[in-house]
């Protein structure tokens, strides 16, 4: 009973917060990190899993981490990236997180690290939004909204890794 009323007042919350930040596309400034490029690729409704894309600017002179994150989309979020192993482009669980270098530019994108949606409770259906919410190490949490979008391939810089990994991440 808790529980669903808890969840329901998170939805409640996130509508609201969307409504409120449609300049969602200039970006989300938390401490000394700035969140740009927010995005997922539609998916089909029977996705399990689905993952999230965005762009984070360290402009402070000490490093900061992304160490996870949640929302109403997933039972679980995690931070992941993919690494080559005998030429099969492999995804790896960041239990650290995401390291985030003072003046450094990291950017989450299909084929690299991405922000992984576990148990879809919801489907990423194109021209939609939802709530994320990440947590920094050292900034704390910040609310942001995801614009699920289809993008094109071709302007990818991991293009020639997505053929050989067959995979939607
Ligand atoms: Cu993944």
């Amino acid at each position: 009973m808790n529980l669903v009323s808890k969840s329901k007042n998170f939805t409640l919350s996130i509508l609201l917060f969307t409504v409120s930040s449609l300049s969602y596309a200039e970006g989300y400034p938390v401490g000394d990190l700035m969140v740009t490029d927010i995005w997922s690729r539609p998916l089909p409704e029977v996705s399990v899993n689905g993952a999230a894309y965005l762009t984070i600017h360290n402009n402070g002179a000490k490093s900061d981490r992304l160490l996870g994150a949640t929302s109403e989309v997933a039972e679980e979020v995690q931070i992941h990236t993919h690494i080559n192993q005998n030429g099969l482009m492999k995804m790896v669980h960041l239990e650290q997180g995401a390291e985030l270098p003072p003046g450094e530019v990291v950017k989450f994108q299909p084929g690299g690290l991405h922000v992984m949606l576990l148990g879809l409770a919801s489907p990423l259906t194109e021209e939609t939004e939802y709530g994320l919410t990440l947590e920094f190490e050292t900034s704390g949490k910040l609310d942001v909204v995801v614009r699920v979008e289809e993008r094109n391939q071709s302007s990818m810089d991991h293009s020639s890794h997505m053929k050989q990994s067959g995979s939607s991440d």
